[in-house]
């Protein structure tokens, strides 16, 4: 069995470390690292909380967390493994970069390894409890969990029978050339009616109408963006146009859903940078949300269903 070890933020699985600088957000509240958001979570005043967020570097927040002159919450060797838990799935689930690298750790076993801590990492000498490695190997299988809902088809998304499909619309929402064009067709004049009513959506949102003449129950109309050379902060936009989609999917108590790829036509996003995206806002919103059973990824060509196959099969790479 291969195993990966990691703690230097430098080294190829340094996101892995508590150190690296992959920002958080739980409960509202934005923290520099998971070692700032674990370190402040010992304390239950909220004073010292806000004195560990504004701390700089991990290393300072993690001395000024090991401060025993400072009062630790009384039942902390209770509910340490949550907070962890806690801070780790925020930061892979937030955070692409960590995210794929987990993703492609496939079933490798890691291993914090460091003689500086026998609770967390392995000791130094592997007798340690390793505990960081466990909750990221932990979360790996939500992400292994989630994936098992996830389809890759080959098809015209129109003539689906499924709550849900999402089209690539454009900002204007009343319809265009591509698979919006197709679905504008199919599902009939009133569908444009209707969308106009919304007057406009902006790039990374979306809006929700029913379906009409199709077989689908609603349309969820996103707008991805342009390709501009990724100078126009498209990777996050393509983000919010999924999580957005499967945020109203939700709303509209939709089980099962179907994607096209997003963007990847018209508005020229580059194919496999966009795959990464949408497998990372799937998988992700599946990962913290149980109300979508089944989300079908549909291609239009034999070509995007291999590359987008291989994507969602690690294996296959
Ligand atoms: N079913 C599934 N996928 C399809 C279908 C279909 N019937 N038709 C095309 N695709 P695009 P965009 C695929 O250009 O890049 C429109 O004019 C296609 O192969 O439809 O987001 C809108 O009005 C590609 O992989 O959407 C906007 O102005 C994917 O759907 C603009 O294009 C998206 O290609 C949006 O551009």
């Amino acid at each position: 069995m291969k195993t990966i070890k990691f703690y230097k933020t430098g080294d190829k699985y340094g996101c892995f470390s508590n150190f690296s600088s992959h920002p958080i957000v739980i409960n509202n509240v934005e923290w520099k690292t998971s070692e700032h958001y674990f370190q402040a979570m010992k304390f239950l005043d909220p004073k010292l909380q806000n004195r560990v967020r504004e701390i700089n570097s991990p290393m300072e927040a993690a001395k000024f967390g090991r401060d025993r002159a400072l009062p630790l919450r009384p039942d902390w060797e209770q509910v340490k493994d949550d907070v962890m838990r806690t801070a780790i799935i925020a930061k892979v689930t937030q955070n692409q970069e960590v995210f794929d690298i987990l993703f492609y750790t496939d079933d490798a076993i890691l291993i914090e390894h460091t003689i500086n801590d026998a609770y967390w990492a392995d000791g130094g000498d592997g007798r340690g409890k390793n505990m960081l490695g466990i909750i990221l190997m932990e979360i790996r299988d939500k992400i292994k969990s989630a994936l098992t809902k996830v389809g890759v088809i080959k098809g015209d998304i129109t003539t689906l029978r499924i709550d849900a499909i999402v089209n690539a619309a454009n900002k204007s929402l009343t319809g265009g050339g591509g698979v919006d064009g197709a679905i504008h067709k199919a599902a009939g004049q009133e569908l444009k009616m209707y969308c106009a009513k919304y007057k406009g959506c902006k790039t990374g949102e979306a809006r929700v109408s029913s379906g009409y003449n199709l077989s689908a129950k609603y349309i969820i109309h996103a707008v991805g963006p342009v390709w501009y050379e990724g100078e126009k902060n498209e990777d996050r936009k393509l983000y919010m146009a999924y999580s957005n989609s499967m945020v109203l999917a939700q709303e509209v108590k939709a089980k099962e859903i179907a994607f096209p790829n997003i963007s990847t036509g018209a508005f020229r996003f580059p194919f496999d940078r966009a795959t990464a995206i949408q497998r990372y806002a799937i998988v992700s919103f599946l990962m913290l949300n149980d109300n979508i059973d089944k989300v079908q990824i549909v291609c239009f060509s034999e070509k995007d269903l291999q590359r987008v196959s291989t994507k969602y099969n690690k294996n296959n790479r």
